[in-house]
């Protein structure tokens, strides 16, 4: 059974749908906004693991149209369980820079108190979830927040992101028959980046593609353009929708290119061509969404270097805020865990005289 894939643009940009379907121009302005910035904080964060100021990173390079389409779709008050790529999802939704920064150096300003790895960000103030490293683990607690929150009259849905290489574990068949079941007001989006570390796609499953497994638990199943900002924000705005007015979950599989490495640690020249990597840059979202904003004529010649310029100062300025940082305060390490620090934690805790 073939899935047809969702486009809203044509490889040269060109709106598919009609404009009044479109997101209103200021709106779409502030989406290519977004998408620059997150492209940009990308790369400056790649060059600081490099430099060895940061222990590990996890970029998002050739994929930023999902979470940042993600973001414009949701409601504040929904829920965000993330995997490794999606810190973007919150800056959008109004996280700090200098916040999320720190959290990359695990200093003072950490709201995560420098206890979880790089790459890891979460907040409650931002409603993200913090994610535990281990493939697919996510998906299970997105389905009981969404089944909690029902139960509690709270309109909130969940939504849980996954890599393609997350299928092949136990947690998604868990996570996805009991949504389908329980009807619960999830969406997931799964990120087809083509790799799982250095598993390409076409060794992951023999199932035609991802989306049409939903089928079999009872949800929903939409493939979607993953480079194209606008199909994605439509589909993940649809979806919720559908879960939020208890229509049930719907199963994304938003198909793009993880253009850098699987993180800081891996060389991909090792497991794919250089020309598969130039017809997937071809593709690329920031690109693709600038043609259709020129197109109609909703950016101008010069407008990408202002762009830019302003966001590289915005960038420069947290980083200073967020470096200079000291480390977390040692009595941190205490908090969190007990309502009353035991005995034998007080006794640690107390100053070497
Ligand atoms: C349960 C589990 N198995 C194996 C790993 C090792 N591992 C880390 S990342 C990764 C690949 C993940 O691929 P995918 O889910 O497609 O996400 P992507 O990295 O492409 O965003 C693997 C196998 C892990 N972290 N957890």
């Amino acid at each position: 059974m073939t899935l047809e894939l969702l486009r809203v643009l044509d490889d040269d940009g060109r709106a598919l749908l009609d404009e009044a379907l479109l997101p209103d121009p200021p709106r779409r302005r502030e989406m290519f906004r977004q998408l620059w910035r997150a492209r940009r904080i990308d790369e400056r964060l790649s060059a600081l693991q490099r430099q060895g100021r940061i222990g590990f990173f996890g970029s998002c390079f050739g994929q930023e149209a999902v979470p940042v389409a993600t973001a414009f779709a949701l409601a504040p008050d929904d829920w965000v369980f993330p995997a490794l790529r999606e810190g973007a999802v919150m800056l959008v939704r109004g996280f700090p820079l200098a916040l999320y920064f720190a959290q990359m150096f695990g200093s003072a300003r950490d709201v995560l108190k420098g206890r979880q790895m790089p790459s890891h960000q979460a907040s409650r103030r931002v409603h993200q979830v913090s994610w535990s490293s281990s493939i697919g683990s996510q998906l299970p607690h997105a389905v009981g927040m969404a089944f909690a929150a029902a139960r509690a009259g709270d309109s909130a849905i969940a939504l849980a992101f996954l890599g393609e290489g997350a299928t092949s574990t136990p947690d998604f068949h868990a996570a996805l028959n009991l949504a389908g079941v329980l009807r619960a007001r999830v969406v997931f989006v799964c990120v087809n980046n083509q790799y799982a570390l250095s598993t390409s796609v076409r060794r992951q499953t023999n199932s035609e593609s991802f989306a049409v497994k939903a089928r079999a638990y009872g949800l929903h199943g939409q493939r979607v353009d993953g480079n194209d900002v606008l199909a994605v924000e439509l589909a993940v705005r649809q979806a919720s929708e559908s879960a939020r007015s208890g229509l049930g979950p719907t199963f994304l599989e938003c198909v793009t290119y993880r253009r850098g490495p699987h993180s800081s640690s891996d060389d991909p020249t090792r497991y794919r061509s250089a020309a598969e990597e130039a017809a997937w840059a071809a593709r690329d979202p920031v690109a693709l969404f600038g043609r259709h904003l020129h197109e109609a004529r909703l950016l101008a010649p010069g407008d990408e270097s202002r762009l830019s310029a302003a966001i590289d100062v915005e960038i420069d300025a947290a980083l200073t805020v967020a470096e200079a940082d000291p480390a977390p305060a040692r009595e941190t390490l205490f908090e969190d865990v007990y309502a009353r620090m035991p005995w034998h934690l007080a006794e640690q805790a107390r100053p070497v005289p």
